[in-house]
């Protein structure tokens, strides 16, 4: 009898779809992954359970984001289906670590339910790729563990030089969970359209939230709207809307950072506000590359208390630690012949018009901390010397975030030369629609170390991590935002998330291509990497 029994369990075994190790493939490459060499046959759906009142959301979320899979017919809610547990686990070390086990039932274990989060998306991956067979859904036993090199893994969009209303912008945080990725750079105003509304000045949104269209011209030859002329294209997200994004975003694991670019492009600002520029300008909303006037006086203390005001109210809708006050492009010319800013540099004794702006920043850099925040600008603000506290963000090439962490101030790797997903993408530009310049391929992203080699290991831990950005120029949809931002920032997400020794191209192109199906099934655009793309 027990002879029997073993042969019947071995005919079973043998029955087994086998399902070879190599074939999970997950972005970014975990930390660690053992396929046990067995396999989990789902055939009567699933059932998720948690006792952790914390991971509601994620159960919710588990559920939806399974039913958009290829394989959702064998992953319906069932009470007799395969067991999916979700629980947090303080024995896990890193943060955003988790931990998931396919035995006989699943195992998901976070140490914190961003950490749970995270797993989900690797388990998402192993569904989207198991076979599907007429005994049910077929994937493969294994234990992973895993967490992230980086802290900061971000990408940004650009919302004023074109509007996404917040149906795309929580579709694009959705992205930046499926990367787990955990910061959203929400850049929202510039010399195109403020687009947060702040209740103590209206007329920002009431008049600098909208411009005239000219999308007929090439973005540098639009002329900005002329008093008096009707406006046609913009939008802002109202306080309410802001509070619901970072509500959405805080649940997939995402925080939110906002910008509010100061002092340089903010001609939208200067349209509603004159007061704000050296001359009291009447200017319109630029409509494309070219504003009359894009930086606000440096001279004027209604400036630095408009911005305080501003900022006050940004910080109750925005948790987070960060804020971003840009810093970056402030052409000075206004500057030079302005009799407020050269009395100021007189006064404090200043070097030049270079060393106003730091004043300047200094004055909310100061501010946000009394406040408890800190305050991050592009690495324009090294110019005249850094504020006190900032953190940098290196966007022409390495050299500043370089020279910051040799100073000691933390370090946002953003360089132009790999890190802007509003260039091309293939050599072959004819293959794509009107970009705003330069080249950036799959490849080159994926070989992009955020840590420079100049850095000591004790300067390098003030790299933070990196980001994506999307500077909206020439995408005017939703659809062109996703177009170029992958599968680009799939490589970036496995830059910041896999150990470093793990990096390899030609396994990530391997695993790329179950990715690319998923995001077909969760209704994504991207552009379909061509060899001379990946090469
Ligand atoms: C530079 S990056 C800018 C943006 C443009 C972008 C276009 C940075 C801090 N400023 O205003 O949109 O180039 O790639």
């Amino acid at each position: 009898y027990p002879i029997f029994l073993l042969v019947v369990m071995l005919l079973f075994a043998a029955c087994q779809p086998s399902v070879k190790p190599t074939e999970i493939k997950i972005i970014p490459k975990p930390v660690s992954l053992t396929a046990t060499g067995k396999s989990l046959v789902i055939d009567k759906g699933v059932r998720i359970e948690t006792s952790d009142s914390d991971l509601a959301f994620a159960s919710d979320y588990l559920m939806a984001q399974m039913q958009k899979l290829t394989p959702a017919i064998w992953l319906a809610p069932s009470e007799s289906g395969v067991k999916v547990e979700l629980k947090l686990d303080e024995t896990i070390t890193e943060e955003e670590g988790y931990k998931l086990t396919i035995g006989d039932k699943i195992v998901l274990a976070g140490k914190t339910k961003n950490g749970v989060i995270h797993g989900i998306q690797s388990l998402l991956q192993i569904l989207e790729e198991g076979s599907q067979t007429d005994n049910g859904l077929v994937i493969p036993t294994v234990s992973i563990d895993d967490y992230p090199r980086f802290a900061y893994r971000g990408m940004h969009l650009d919302v004023s030089r074109h509007f996404f209303g917040v149906d795309f912008v929580k579709k694009y945080i959705d992205l930046i969970a499926m990367h787990k990725m955990n910061t959203f750079h929400w850049h929202l105003s510039d010399d195109q359209g403020w687009r947060i509304e702040i209740k103590k000045y209206p007329k920002l949104t009431e008049v600098g939230a909208w411009r005239v269209d000219h999308e007929d011209l090439p973005w540098n030859e639009r002329p900005a709207q002329k008093p008096g002329e009707k406006a046609t294209y913009g939008g802002f997200y109202t306080q309410e809307q802001i509070k619901d994004v970072v509500a959405y975003a805080a649940e997939r694991g995402i925080t939110v950072i906002p910008e509010i670019d100061i002092p340089g492009h903010s001609a939208a600002a200067i349209a509603a506000y004159p007061e704000l520029s050296c001359r009291d300008a009447q200017i319109g909303v630029a409509s494309g590359g070219k504003a009359e006037i894009s930086i606000v006086c440096g001279g004027k203390d209604s400036v630095i208390e408009f911005y305080k005001n501003v900022l006050t109210e940004v910080m109750d809708l925005f948790p987070s630690k960060y804020i971003h006050i840009g810093g970056d492009e402030a052409w000075k010319a206004e500057w030079e012949k302005c009799p407020l800013c050269q009395k100021r540099i007189k006064e404090k004794d200043l070097k030049d018009e270079h060393g106003l702006q730091s004043y300047f920043i200094q004055q909310l850099d100061d501010f946000l901390v009394s406040k408890g925040r800190a305050m991050i600008g592009w690495d324009e603000i090294l110019e005249g010397g850094l504020a006190k506290n900032a953190t940098v963000m290196s966007w022409r090439g390495e050299s500043g975030g370089i020279k910051s962490a040799q100073m000691g101030h933390d370090v946002i790797m953003t360089p132009v030369d790999y890190c802007y997903f509003d260039y091309y993408q293939s050599p072959d530009k004819d293959l794509e629609p009107l970009a705003f310049n330069g080249l950036i391929t799959l490849s080159k992203v994926y070989n992009y170390e955020p840590v420079p080699a100049e850095l000591t290991a004790e300067e390098s831990k003030y790299v933070l991590g990196a980001q994506g950005n999307m500077w909206s120029e020439w995408m005017p949809t939703g659809e062109m935002v996703e177009y170029r931002a992958l599968p680009r920032m799939t490589a970036l997400s496995e830059v910041l998330w896999s150990p470093k020794e793990s990096r390899n191209e030609a396994d990530f192109i391997n695993r790329l291509e179950p990715f690319l199906d998923w995001l077909t099934d969760t209704g994504y655009n991207f552009h379909i990497p061509t060899p001379q793309g990946i090469f």
